[in-house]
């Protein structure tokens, strides 16, 4: 049967790569650098011009299509899902290390439960998946790691860039009962999607996170599940994508021993009107 989707995504691979050059030609460069909700969380011009070129060229090609953008929601624009194909866009995924000239940097892009794609530019990985096909990196089939003892395992996170200081010691509580399960080590990223890409390659056992937002997450969501891993809610049951609160992990066991030991709290949604 025909794929209606592969020139779709093959459209969205091609985009990512596009907006790779864009990112690495500007880490040459100054970077123009503004903020948003906190004086912590940064946007740069190249976070703009990356997201109205990949708007753009989905436009030409396909429409009807809608999107849910990080700078377009920033700029007022509304972040509800309907049942039309919507692409969800992060346009620079750790825009902290794009403007520090730290490594890690990704641009990510997903249709809605059909594919997802993470572009970490400078290391020129492509991370891609199609529902029920898989997880890739540079086309090489994903895997998550078979380790289950928490005791051994490596947990992502980051500190977000809420800087309320109730908000902060709720973090360092979670990160403290983290560290003291006893896992191996914590690490992170500086890119939610790239901490969940860790999780899908099998380097990391899980990530997790209160406080990122749909875009931060929706392509590597797909990935990790492709990859035999697990989404779930910091107290358990279902992610919801729109509620800013994940565990992505290798498995429900580490899932549920992170569950247990995370401080939860919920952050303003993102649908919220
Ligand atoms: C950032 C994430 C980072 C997270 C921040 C923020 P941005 O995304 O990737 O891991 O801690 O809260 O959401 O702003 O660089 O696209």
């Amino acid at each position: 049967m025909a794929d209606p989707w592969e020139s779709t995504m093959d459209h969205a691979v091609a985009i990512a790569r596009k907006a790779g050059e864009v990112v690495r030609d500007a880490l040459r460069g100054d970077r123009m650098v503004t903020t948003k909700s906190s004086a912590v969380d940064l946007v740069t011009q190249t976070d703009q011009k990356v997201e109205q070129l990949i708007i753009q060229s989905v436009k030409e090609k396909f429409p009807t299509h809608r999107f849910i953008g990080e700078e377009s929601v920033a700029a007022g624009e509304s972040c509800i899902l309907s049942d039309s194909p919507t692409w969800i866009i992060d346009p620079i995924d750790g825009t902290t290390n794009f403007v520090h000239t730290h490594l890690t940097v990704t641009s990510t892009l997903d249709l809605q439960v059909e594919f997802g794609v993470v572009y970490s530019c400078i290391e020129d990985k492509m991370f891609t998946a199609r529902r029920g096909r898989g997880a890739f990196c540079n086309g090489e089939p994903l895997q998550v790691s078979q380790q289950k003892a928490v005791e051994q395992a490596i947990v992502a996170t980051e500190f977000g860039s809420d800087r309320d200081p109730e908000v902060v010691d709720k973090i360092f509580q979670s990160l403290r009962n983290v560290l003291c399960l006893p896992v191996h080590g914590v690490r992170g990223a500086g890119s939610a999607a790239m901490n969940m890409c860790l999780v899908a390659s099998g380097c990391v056992e899980a990530y997790y996170e209160i406080g990122v937002h749909v875009w931060d997450v929706a392509a590597a969501s797909l990935i990790v599940s492709e990859a035999g891993g697990v989404l779930m809610d910091v107290e358990g049951g279902e992610v919801d994508l729109m509620s800013r609160r994940i565990i992505a992990a290798n498995s429900k066991t580490v899932a549920e021993r992170l569950v247990k030991t995370i401080v939860a709290f919920s952050p303003p949604r993102d649908d919220a009107a």
